[in-house]
């Protein structure tokens, strides 16, 4: 085999092992983010919980003006969407309110990270702001 052909056929073995690798890689990915975690994050009263309903096109999550209205991270699903959405107190102008907020949120994904299952972690924050 001359040189030539024999660095072809290498580079035809690893191109092969690449493509199952990619396609191995792409099968979990379609498993584990068949529902994504998604965090929502932001100051109170700025829609976090309308965006929630909006989504899901039902009222999972209450919501409303005048005073903070959530008052903890709650986990919200319904069949027909496969996306996890996470409900947060919203952030304050008071310190001490905002780090509740702020703990809540860290402590949720810390405890997720923590396992082993991909589908389990949280995979996104969407930090909401308004115009
Ligand atoms: N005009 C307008 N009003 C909105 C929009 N999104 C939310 N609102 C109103 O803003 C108010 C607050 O909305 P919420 O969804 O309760 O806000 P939140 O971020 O969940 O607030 P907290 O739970 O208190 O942190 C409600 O009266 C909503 O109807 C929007 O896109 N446009
Ligand atoms: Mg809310």
């Amino acid at each position: 085999m001359t040189e030539e052909t024999n660095r072809d056929s290498v580079l035809k073995d690893l191109y092969s092992w690449l493509d199952e690798e990619v396609k191995k890689l792409n099968e979990e990915f379609d498993e584990n983010f068949r529902s994504p975690n998604i965090v929502l994050s932001g100051k109170t009263g700025v829609g976090k919980s309308t965006l929630i309903n909006a989504i899901f096109g039902s009222h999972v999550a209450e919501s409303g003006e005048g005073k903070p209205v959530s008052q903890a991270l709650v986990e919200h699903n319904i069949p027909e969407v496969s996306v996890n959405l996470f409900d947060t107190k919203g952030i304050e102008l008071d310190p001490k309110e905002r780090e509740v907020s702020r703990e809540s949120i860290v402590r949720e994904i810390e405890k997720r990270a923590a396992s082993s299952k991909t589908e389990e972690h949280m995979h996104v924050m969407w930090y909401c702001i308004s115009n």
